[in-house]
């Protein structure tokens, strides 16, 4: 076979692989940990702090936005982040609004149980008056719209030595998960038995994800926001490889 054979044939097979794979996109995560604005005293313990690492979500980094929303038990009729960044240090537009909640620290305030994730986990929004006023509610903004973007949102809850129940709305869907410590990231959407839920295509509506939370110890531990963005470089990453290719084959 010549080399130009080779070179038709190679593109030919590259050409069947990116069609079968489908349209060529990068993964943007945006990582939200909440925690408490209290220190150590009066905690007895050393506050959680801001996790590091990947979650549940397949994540291209490992960094979280450690978010003070907060202190220990006291009612905040609202708080919004500024700007968060991508699990890659890159900026990104998006914030977070938290609304009618109060901030508790598992690990400060009580010690923290054994389980996965607990910096993440341990600190947490919760709805402070769920038994005489409406659920409290979250939003989160400045998402890039385009209608070929995809969005999946992972909602965190857990932590601690002892278990809760919350349920999460958005729009017409509501999830709910037992959250307690779990030695594992657990998925809650399908059997409420977990540490997190998805959300997956939630509605966004001029660039915001709106919904609410409620319950019983309810917990908001902090969200995986990711989106696939389309990536117009693939042909030029195929130009690249070709280069590289044909390169190879005239340096033998
Ligand atoms: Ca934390
Ligand atoms: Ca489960
Ligand atoms: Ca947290």
């Amino acid at each position: 076979m010549g080399d130009m054979m080779r070179i038709r044939t190679f593109l030919a097979a590259t050409s069947i692989c990116l069609l079968a794979a489908g349209p060529v996109s990068a993964l943007v995560v945006v990582n939200a940990d909440f925690n408490s604005t209290t220190t150590s005293p009066p905690y007895a313990n050393p506050p959680s702090g801001t996790y590091s690492g990947t979650a549940a979500a397949p994540d291209p980094g490992t960094i979280w936005n450690g978010l003070g929303i907060g202190a220990q038990g006291t009612l905040n009729a609202t708080y919004t982040s500024g700007t968060l960044s991508a699990s890659d240090g890159s900026s990104t537009p998006v914030t977070v609004t938290l609304n009618d909640y109060a901030t508790y620290d598992v690990q400060g305030a009580n010690g923290a149980g054994a389980g996965v994730a607990q910096a993440l986990l341990n600190d947490f929004a919760y709805d402070f008056n769920n038994l005489t006023a409406p659920a409290s509610t979250f939003s989160i903004s400045g998402i890039p719209t385009a209608v070929t973007y995809t969005y999946d949102l992972y909602i965190y809850s857990g932590g601690g030595s002892f278990g809760n129940s919350t349920s999460f709305t958005i729009g017409a869907t509501t999830l709910t998960l037992s959250g307690g410590p779990f030695a594992t990231f657990d998925d809650a959407t399908s059997d409420g038995v977990g540490n997190y839920i998805k959300f997956s295509s939630p509605p966004v509506t001029l660039g915001t994800i709106s919904g609410s939370w409620t319950g019983s110890n309810s917990r908001f531990s902090g969200f995986q926001l990711a989106f696939d963005v389309p990536e117009p470089t693939s042909l030029a990453a195929l130009a690249f490889v070709s280069t590289v290719f044909i390169g190879r084959r005239r340096g033998r």
